[in-house]
Protein backbone atom coordinates (compact mmCIF):
# COMPACT_ATOMS: atom_id res chain seq x y z
CA UNK A 1 0.00 0.00 0.00
CA UNK A 2 1.68 3.33 -1.38
CA UNK A 3 0.42 6.81 -0.33
CA UNK A 4 1.45 9.82 -2.26
CA UNK A 5 1.15 13.34 -0.59
CA UNK A 6 1.61 15.31 -3.84
CA UNK A 7 0.64 18.70 -5.69
CA UNK A 8 -0.02 18.51 -9.60
CA UNK A 9 3.02 21.53 -10.14
CA UNK A 10 5.33 20.08 -7.56
CA UNK A 11 8.71 19.24 -9.37
CA UNK A 12 10.01 17.34 -6.38
CA UNK A 13 6.86 15.60 -6.36
CA UNK A 14 6.08 14.71 -10.22
CA UNK A 15 9.38 12.96 -9.74
CA UNK A 16 8.42 10.54 -7.44
CA UNK A 17 5.32 10.13 -9.72
CA UNK A 18 7.72 9.21 -12.74
CA UNK A 19 9.35 6.55 -10.67
CA UNK A 20 6.04 5.11 -9.35
CA UNK A 21 4.89 4.68 -13.25
CA UNK A 22 8.20 3.63 -14.66
CA UNK A 23 7.91 0.62 -12.01
CA UNK A 24 3.95 0.19 -12.45
CA UNK A 25 2.83 0.87 -8.79
CA UNK A 26 -0.68 1.26 -7.42
CA UNK A 27 -0.40 4.53 -5.13
CA UNK A 28 -3.29 6.62 -3.58
CA UNK A 29 -3.19 10.47 -3.76
CA UNK A 30 -3.43 12.91 -0.98
CA UNK A 31 -3.73 16.34 -2.63
CA UNK A 32 -2.10 18.92 -0.66
CA UNK A 33 -2.80 22.66 -1.53
CA UNK A 34 0.34 24.25 -1.35
CA UNK A 35 -1.49 27.71 -2.38
CA UNK A 36 -3.34 26.88 0.42
CA UNK A 37 -0.55 25.95 3.00
CA UNK A 38 -2.32 22.99 3.73
CA UNK A 39 1.48 21.89 4.11
CA UNK A 40 2.17 23.82 6.97
CA UNK A 41 -0.87 22.38 8.87
CA UNK A 42 -0.32 20.19 12.02
CA UNK A 43 -1.14 17.39 10.95
CA UNK A 44 0.75 17.59 7.73
CA UNK A 45 3.76 18.33 9.82
CA UNK A 46 3.26 15.21 11.98
CA UNK A 47 4.31 13.58 8.51
CA UNK A 48 6.61 15.97 6.95
CA UNK A 49 8.32 18.15 9.71
CA UNK A 50 9.47 20.00 6.45
CA UNK A 51 5.97 21.04 5.30
CA UNK A 52 6.71 20.44 2.15
CA UNK A 53 5.32 17.71 -0.75
CA UNK A 54 6.02 14.72 -1.71
CA UNK A 55 5.71 12.57 1.46
CA UNK A 56 5.49 9.09 0.71
CA UNK A 57 3.97 6.23 3.25
CA UNK A 58 4.63 3.14 2.08
CA UNK A 59 3.04 0.48 4.07
CA UNK A 60 2.32 2.90 7.21
CA UNK A 61 5.85 3.62 7.06
CA UNK A 62 6.65 7.63 5.92
CA UNK A 63 9.48 8.27 3.58
CA UNK A 64 10.29 12.19 2.63
CA UNK A 65 12.80 14.18 0.61
CA UNK A 66 12.24 13.42 -2.90
CA UNK A 67 15.81 11.89 -4.33
CA UNK A 68 15.55 10.03 -1.19
CA UNK A 69 11.53 8.78 -1.84
CA UNK A 70 12.96 7.79 -5.19
CA UNK A 71 15.94 5.51 -4.36
CA UNK A 72 13.82 4.05 -1.84
CA UNK A 73 11.05 2.90 -4.06
CA UNK A 74 13.97 1.90 -6.41
CA UNK A 75 15.45 -0.43 -4.03
CA UNK A 76 12.00 -1.61 -2.87
CA UNK A 77 10.88 -2.68 -5.94
CA UNK A 78 13.52 -3.51 -7.86
CA UNK A 79 12.30 -5.03 -10.85
CA UNK A 80 13.02 -2.18 -13.14
CA UNK A 81 16.36 -0.50 -11.56
CA UNK A 82 16.55 2.95 -12.56
CA UNK A 83 19.77 3.94 -10.55
CA UNK A 84 22.53 2.33 -13.00
CA UNK A 85 24.18 -0.98 -11.65
CA UNK A 86 27.56 0.42 -12.95
CA UNK A 87 29.19 2.18 -9.91
CA UNK A 88 30.59 5.19 -11.68
CA UNK A 89 27.21 6.03 -13.46
CA UNK A 90 25.38 5.41 -9.91
CA UNK A 91 28.33 7.94 -8.36
CA UNK A 92 27.34 10.57 -11.83
CA UNK A 93 23.71 10.15 -11.55
CA UNK A 94 23.91 11.11 -7.23
CA UNK A 95 25.98 14.30 -8.24
CA UNK A 96 22.49 15.10 -10.82
CA UNK A 97 20.25 14.71 -7.83
CA UNK A 98 22.12 16.62 -5.50
CA UNK A 99 22.51 18.94 -8.45
CA UNK A 100 18.97 19.32 -8.55
CA UNK A 101 17.77 18.80 -4.45
CA UNK A 102 20.91 21.62 -3.72
CA UNK A 103 20.69 24.31 -6.49
CA UNK A 104 17.90 23.45 -9.42
CA UNK A 105 14.79 23.29 -7.06
CA UNK A 106 15.41 26.75 -5.14
CA UNK A 107 16.16 27.98 -8.15
CA UNK A 108 12.82 26.84 -10.11
CA UNK A 109 11.09 27.55 -6.98
CA UNK A 110 12.22 30.76 -7.22
CA UNK A 111 11.04 31.36 -10.99
CA UNK A 112 7.76 29.38 -10.52
CA UNK A 113 6.28 30.38 -6.88
CA UNK A 114 5.95 34.06 -7.98
CA UNK A 115 3.25 32.79 -10.43
CA UNK A 116 1.75 30.07 -8.74
CA UNK A 117 1.61 30.32 -5.29
CA UNK A 118 2.34 33.89 -4.94
CA UNK A 119 -1.49 34.93 -5.94
CA UNK A 120 -3.44 33.50 -3.49
CA UNK A 121 -0.71 33.95 -0.79
CA UNK A 122 -1.43 38.20 -1.53
CA UNK A 123 -5.18 37.32 -1.00
CA UNK A 124 -4.47 37.69 2.62
CA UNK A 125 -4.10 39.93 4.82
CA UNK A 126 -0.20 41.10 5.27
CA UNK A 127 -1.11 40.03 9.05
CA UNK A 128 -2.22 36.31 7.64
CA UNK A 129 0.35 36.53 5.09
CA UNK A 130 3.05 37.09 7.36
CA UNK A 131 2.24 34.42 10.16
CA UNK A 132 1.65 31.79 7.54
CA UNK A 133 5.27 32.90 6.40
CA UNK A 134 7.04 32.62 9.74
CA UNK A 135 5.38 28.95 10.21
CA UNK A 136 8.09 27.70 7.24
CA UNK A 137 10.09 25.70 9.62
CA UNK A 138 13.74 26.18 7.05
CA UNK A 139 14.99 29.30 7.36
CA UNK A 140 15.85 29.42 3.63
CA UNK A 141 12.78 29.11 1.89
CA UNK A 142 11.26 31.20 4.83
CA UNK A 143 13.56 33.91 3.84
CA UNK A 144 13.27 33.72 -0.08
CA UNK A 145 9.32 33.62 -0.03
CA UNK A 146 9.34 36.56 1.70
CA UNK A 147 11.87 38.07 -0.70
CA UNK A 148 9.79 37.00 -3.71
CA UNK A 149 6.66 38.69 -1.32
CA UNK A 150 8.64 41.94 -1.23
CA UNK A 151 9.93 42.07 -4.91
CA UNK A 152 8.12 39.35 -7.10
CA UNK A 153 10.49 38.40 -10.25
CA UNK A 154 12.77 41.30 -9.19
CA UNK A 155 13.83 39.48 -6.15
CA UNK A 156 17.52 38.70 -6.99
CA UNK A 157 16.87 34.95 -6.38
CA UNK A 158 14.89 35.44 -9.64
CA UNK A 159 17.87 36.31 -11.21
CA UNK A 160 20.57 33.65 -9.81
CA UNK A 161 17.76 31.35 -10.87
CA UNK A 162 17.39 31.79 -14.14
CA UNK A 163 21.47 31.30 -14.16
CA UNK A 164 21.31 28.31 -12.23
CA UNK A 165 18.85 26.71 -14.88
CA UNK A 166 21.37 28.06 -17.75
CA UNK A 167 24.48 26.71 -16.34
CA UNK A 168 22.45 23.52 -15.96
CA UNK A 169 21.02 23.53 -19.22
CA UNK A 170 24.81 23.76 -20.51
CA UNK A 171 26.10 21.18 -18.61
CA UNK A 172 23.74 18.74 -19.35
CA UNK A 173 24.21 19.68 -23.45
CA UNK A 174 27.63 18.60 -22.38
CA UNK A 175 26.86 15.09 -20.84
CA UNK A 176 24.35 14.46 -23.79
CA UNK A 177 27.35 14.56 -26.23
CA UNK A 178 28.37 11.04 -25.02
CA UNK A 179 25.54 9.89 -23.40
CA UNK A 180 21.60 9.44 -25.11
CA UNK A 181 20.15 10.14 -21.01
CA UNK A 182 21.89 12.17 -18.59
CA UNK A 183 24.59 9.61 -17.24
CA UNK A 184 24.16 6.51 -19.68
CA UNK A 185 22.52 4.72 -22.25
CA UNK A 186 19.18 3.76 -20.04
CA UNK A 187 17.00 6.12 -18.56
CA UNK A 188 17.84 6.84 -14.90
CA UNK A 189 17.20 8.41 -11.57
CA UNK A 190 19.48 11.50 -13.10
CA UNK A 191 16.17 11.36 -15.45
CA UNK A 192 13.70 11.67 -13.29
CA UNK A 193 15.12 13.99 -11.06
CA UNK A 194 15.77 16.63 -13.79
CA UNK A 195 12.91 16.30 -16.35
CA UNK A 196 10.15 17.79 -14.13
CA UNK A 197 12.34 21.25 -13.85
CA UNK A 198 11.98 21.06 -17.23
CA UNK A 199 8.13 20.75 -17.01
CA UNK A 200 8.43 24.21 -15.59
CA UNK A 201 10.03 25.90 -18.66
CA UNK A 202 7.52 23.82 -20.84
CA UNK A 203 4.14 24.80 -18.90
CA UNK A 204 5.32 28.32 -18.72
CA UNK A 205 6.55 28.81 -22.50
CA UNK A 206 9.95 29.24 -21.41
CA UNK A 207 11.92 27.01 -23.83
CA UNK A 208 14.10 29.12 -25.15
CA UNK A 209 15.70 28.41 -22.75
CA UNK A 210 17.05 25.43 -24.34
CA UNK A 211 15.53 25.32 -27.70
CA UNK A 212 17.63 28.02 -29.13
CA UNK A 213 20.96 26.77 -28.10
CA UNK A 214 20.46 23.29 -27.24
CA UNK A 215 19.74 20.91 -29.31
CA UNK A 216 20.36 17.56 -26.83
CA UNK A 217 19.21 19.03 -24.49
CA UNK A 218 15.58 20.00 -26.48
CA UNK A 219 15.64 16.27 -27.83
CA UNK A 220 16.89 14.42 -24.42
CA UNK A 221 13.63 16.36 -22.77
CA UNK A 222 11.52 15.94 -26.00
CA UNK A 223 12.07 11.76 -25.16
CA UNK A 224 11.16 12.35 -21.64
CA UNK A 225 7.78 13.71 -22.29
CA UNK A 226 7.46 11.01 -24.97
CA UNK A 227 7.87 8.03 -22.36
CA UNK A 228 4.52 6.87 -20.74
CA UNK A 229 6.33 7.46 -17.48
CA UNK A 230 6.01 10.84 -18.09
CA UNK A 231 3.04 11.17 -19.57
CA UNK A 232 1.22 9.06 -16.64
CA UNK A 233 3.46 11.00 -13.46
CA UNK A 234 3.61 14.22 -14.83
CA UNK A 235 1.54 15.52 -18.24
CA UNK A 236 -2.03 14.06 -17.17
CA UNK A 237 -2.50 16.66 -14.92
CA UNK A 238 -1.89 19.29 -17.32
CA UNK A 239 -5.29 19.55 -18.43
CA UNK A 240 -6.03 21.68 -21.55
CA UNK A 241 -7.41 24.33 -19.25
CA UNK A 242 -4.62 23.92 -16.64
CA UNK A 243 -2.06 24.66 -19.52
CA UNK A 244 -3.38 27.67 -21.43
CA UNK A 245 -3.69 29.24 -17.79
CA UNK A 246 -0.16 28.50 -17.40
CA UNK A 247 0.55 29.40 -21.08
CA UNK A 248 -0.50 32.72 -19.60
CA UNK A 249 0.85 33.15 -16.39
CA UNK A 250 4.20 32.59 -18.32
CA UNK A 251 3.69 34.96 -21.17
CA UNK A 252 3.29 37.63 -18.68
CA UNK A 253 6.50 36.58 -17.05
CA UNK A 254 8.54 36.61 -19.56
CA UNK A 255 9.89 39.70 -20.31
CA UNK A 256 11.59 39.83 -16.65
CA UNK A 257 12.62 36.21 -17.01
CA UNK A 258 14.04 37.06 -20.30
CA UNK A 259 15.36 40.36 -19.02
CA UNK A 260 16.95 38.46 -16.50
CA UNK A 261 18.64 35.95 -19.18
CA UNK A 262 19.91 38.49 -21.36
CA UNK A 263 23.19 37.69 -23.15
CA UNK A 264 23.13 34.26 -21.28
CA UNK A 265 20.87 31.80 -23.50
N1 LIG B 1 14.15 18.71 -0.71
C1 LIG B 1 12.71 18.53 -0.75
C2 LIG B 1 12.08 19.80 -1.31
C3 LIG B 1 10.57 19.70 -1.31
C4 LIG B 1 9.92 20.99 -1.74
O1 LIG B 1 10.55 22.07 -1.72
N2 LIG B 1 8.64 20.90 -2.11
C5 LIG B 1 7.92 22.08 -2.49
C6 LIG B 1 7.11 21.80 -3.75
S1 LIG B 1 8.17 21.35 -5.09
C7 LIG B 1 6.95 22.46 -1.39
O2 LIG B 1 6.31 21.61 -0.82
N3 LIG B 1 6.83 23.75 -1.11
C8 LIG B 1 5.94 24.22 -0.12
C9 LIG B 1 6.21 25.65 0.22
O3 LIG B 1 7.19 26.17 -0.28
O4 LIG B 1 5.47 26.23 0.99
C10 LIG B 1 12.39 17.30 -1.58
O5 LIG B 1 13.14 17.01 -2.52
O6 LIG B 1 11.40 16.60 -1.29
Amino acid sequence: MLELYTHPQSPCAQKVRIVLAEKGLAWTKHHVSLPDKENLRPEYLQLNPLGVVPTLVAEGRVVIESNVICEFLDEAYPHHKLMPADPYLAAQARLWMKHVDGKLHPACGALQWPLLMLPGLMKKTDAERQALLDQIPEAPRRERQKRLVKFGLEAPDVADGVKTYLKTIRDLEKSLATTRWAVGEQFSLADVALAPYFQTLYQFGWTAFYDRSYPRVTEWYQRCRERDSYKLGVSSDFTADVSHCLGELGASAWPTIEQHARGLM
